[in-house]
């Protein structure tokens, strides 16, 4: 009998079946029907546009300029991109999706190696490549990663960014620099934050797209569900308030997301790694908590269009950014 038991556990194939997991809510947007579904016009072009360079250099305010939304948290603070978050915009003739990526170093713990895994694979699948730099730097922070980049045979820009801190000399002797260490890149000074050259910018990408059906369907943003911008959101908050390496150790994690017709009521928990992270996080008669909880929620309201109830704890999770188990679930590795 009880091995019965044991065998109506698994499946045909002989792995076990499956648990039954709740339902993930998904952004209005989201949707996971195949690209032959959607209607296009012949000459249809479409592809990926994937945005990699060192850590603070604008990628992230480049990105959200070219999609028009923020889609990704910005911050003067290094690193503030963990994932690989797509933005796509759409034309009746075109598509284009943009990724935005971690910047590249070499990593120092197992979080960093996620991270830098991103990077990997947008490398690997990009159809047109943007390496953002700005007018600080020679070379860029992961030199393999260069190297990479030197080799291939996809269209590269060579964006040279925050020209509006420098002189028009600089950016000149920037972009000479850049002209000589990759000759086939087509190198250009701009400023995401100030959206100069950008719309220039886009005309030339959309000229480098292959023919090619769009991946997503058209009404869609971004390949990330809406849970997903809740925790960048609290996290943005995090970079904000707490220095040093505080924003380094902590992680959010949306445990509850229910959607009412007037209200959002969001718990979420902010892992820190160790229990003296913890008290800072939650600061003195919990001041610091309630500040972060506070922007967060303002923020979120203006995000999502409705109320919010956001109900924000700490805990502490071990070590966490070294363990490969929960930087899984965390999703930074498949
Ligand atoms: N002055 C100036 N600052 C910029 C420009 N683009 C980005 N920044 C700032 O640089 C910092 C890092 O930007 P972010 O987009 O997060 O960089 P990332 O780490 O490469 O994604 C932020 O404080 C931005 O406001 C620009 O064109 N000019
Ligand atoms: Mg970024």
């Amino acid at each position: 009998m009880k091995d019965k038991e044991k065998e109506s556990d698994q499946t045909s194939s002989g792995l076990p079946e499956m648990p039954n997991l709740p339902p993930m809510p998904l952004s209005a947007n989201m949707s996971n029907e195949a690209s032959t579904a959607i209607d296009y016009p012949e000459g249809h072009r479409a592809g990926f546009v994937n945005i990699v360079g060192s850590p603070n250099v604008g990628k992230s305010t480049l990105m959200n300029k070219l999609v028009g939304e923020n889609i990704s948290i910005i911050n003067k603070k290094a690193q503030t991109t963990r994932h690989r978050i797509m933005g796509i915009v759409n034309q009746p003739d075109w598509q284009i999706v943009y990724s935005d990526t971690p910047g590249v170093l070499d990593p120092a713990y197992k979080l960093q190696e996620g991270m830098m895994k991103f990077v990997k694979t947008a490398l690997q699948d990009a159809d047109v490549l943007i390496l953002v730099t700005d007018v600080y730097e020679y070379g860029i922070a992961h030199e393999a990663t260069f190297e990479k980049i030197a080799k291939m045979e996809i269209p590269v820009f060579i964006l040279i960014n925050k020209v509006d801190l420098e002189g028009q000399d600089v950016a000149m002797e920037r972009a000479e620099y850049w002209k000589k260490r990759m000759p086939n890149a087509h190198v250009a000074p701009i400023s995401a934050l100030h959206n100069f050259n950008v719309d220039t910018l886009l005309e030339s990408i959309v000229e480098k797209l292959p023919l090619a059906p769009p991946f997503f369907p058209k009404d869609e943003l971004t390949d990330k569900p809406l849970r997903f911008f809740v925790s960048e959101i609290v996290r943005e908050k995090i970079l904000t308030h707490y220095k040093q390496e505080i924003p380094y150790s902590c992680e959010v994690v949306v445990e509850e997301f229910i959607d009412e017709p007037t209200i959002f009521k969001i718990r979420a928990e902010i892992r820190v790694a160790r229990e003296s992270q913890k008290y800072i996080v939650v600061g003195a008669g919990g001041r610091m908590i309630k500040r972060v909880g506070t922007d967060s929620r303002k923020e979120l309201e203006s995000f999502l269009g409705k109320k919010v109830f956001l109900d924000l704890y700490v805990r502490v999770d071990k070590d966490w950014r070294n363990d490969e188990g929960k930087l899984k679930r965390f999703g930074y590795f498949d």
